[in-house]
């Protein structure tokens, strides 16, 4: 008999329809002691709540976060919301000992995620948050060859993440999905949303980042309210941010993000150089990593494409057969299985809230060296 564990979802836009299919999924495809129950979704439109609830299998629904999270029959509490609840949900619902699933970035800014910290310390209860491009196989594969150390000494690390869907000057702000373009509610631009993911990913593969030096462009500077057309204001977000870091283990890197970049839809990318190799990701192309090993015969050498489907890449036992590609949806159900294998062994699911704080302390200081036009190191405690 699997062990139940029931889970009450705040927020039903993206990522409520990404986590919900998670849930729903997971037991099929990985062998696990702990079954999620959808108990309760809940968010504040209560006619589009129940659609949503119905469409994914929610038992019941909630309009008032505080009702959910005082709820006895919740074990975890899932904050898929804008970034300005993120706070208050995951303190609350920390403070009545409920496990805290939190999407990215983990807050508005450093002190806030500090508070998430402590009180999730103070009640020792598991967490996790959502960096879901780590449980791309192909990203795992190089986390696995940068801990098979086949890199050697590290020099570079180079990040892009690029998106085109703000270029439209109509585009408004605020309000279902657009609340990402709304300082109050999201804390940042591309810096928070976009390279919050870069950062998380280049901190695992490579080590923390010892400081950066930043420029922040606002291309449109105003924008009407998507819930208030008549209403225009000004945009307080960063559309475009790019950075250079020292790493702490010396070596170098930059990070591009932009949601201005023409053609561009979701290309998170990275390349690492190192002494004897050097690997290189593209979200647009999700399942190949590039490898490049300087250790071949000269005369072979090059960069070899690795189709990363096989039974022996990481994730790619519990889904097809080798060549059968797997899609975005799937690294929520990878992380999700991580994070219920965690609570049985009992070791630390990586990255939680304590991890997504050290990104967070990296946006913090990225945004505050544009501000400042001058090298900022990141100070981490
Ligand atoms: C923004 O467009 C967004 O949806 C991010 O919020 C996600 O984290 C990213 O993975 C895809 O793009």
């Amino acid at each position: 008999m699997k062990k139940k564990i029931n889970i009450g979802l705040i927020g039903y836009g993206f990522m409520g329809r990404a986590h919900s299919n998670a849930y729903r999924r997971v037991n099929q495809f990985f062998d696990l002691d702990y079954e999620p129950v959808l108990k309760a979704a809940c968010a504040r439109k209560e006619d589009k709540l129940k659609v949503f609830a119905q469409n994914w299998g929610w038992k019941s629904i909630e309009t008032d976060w505080k009702k959910l999270v005082g709820r006895d029959d919740i074990d975890v509490i899932d904050i898929c919301t804008p970034n300005n609840l993120h706070h208050d949900i995951a303190i609350a619902a920390a403070e009545k000992g409920k496990i805290v699933f939190c999407e990215k970035p983990l807050a508005m800014n450093a002190t806030e995620g500090g508070d998430i910290l402590k009180a999730v310390k103070k009640t020792g209860v598991a967490n996790l948050v959502w960096f879901n491009y780590r449980r791309v196989p192909a990203i795992a594969l190089a986390k696995q060859i940068m801990n098979e150390d086949r890199l050697g000494r590290v020099f570079h690390y180079r990040a892009k993440y690029l998106q085109d869907w703000t270029i439209n000057v109509d585009v408004p702000q605020g309000g279902a999905t657009l609340w990402r373009l709304d300082a109050d509610a999201a804390g940042s631009g591309v810096t928070g949303d976009l390279l919050a993911h870069s950062i998380d990913t280049a901190m695992w593969l490579i080590g923390e980042i010892d400081s950066v030096c930043a420029i922040t462009e606002t291309f449109v500077k105003e924008r009407k309210l998507q819930e208030d057309p008549n209403t225009v204001k000004p945009v307080k977000i960063d559309d475009a941010c790019a950075f250079l870091v020292k790493f702490k283990n010396g070596a170098i890197g930059t990070f591009e993000s932009t949601r201005y970049a023409r053609g561009r839809k979701n290309q998170n990318t990275f390349e690492v150089n190192g002494e004897n190799a050097s690997i290189c990701f593209d979200l647009e192309d999700a399942h190949r990593l590039q490898y490049f090993d300087h250790g071949d015969d000269s005369h072979l050498q090059g960069w070899r494409s690795i189709l990363v489907t096989d039974f022996e890449h990481p994730y790619m036992d519990h889904w097809w057969v080798p060549g059968c590609v797997i899609g975005y949806e799937h690294t929520f159900i990878n992380a999700l299985a991580d994070f219920l294998m965690s609570l049985k062994t009992g070791e630390k699911y990586s990255p939680d809230i304590e991890e997504a704080l050290k990104t967070q302390v990296v946006c913090d200081a990225v945004l505050s060296s544009a501000k400042n036009k001058s090298w900022e190191i990141v100070q981490y405690e």
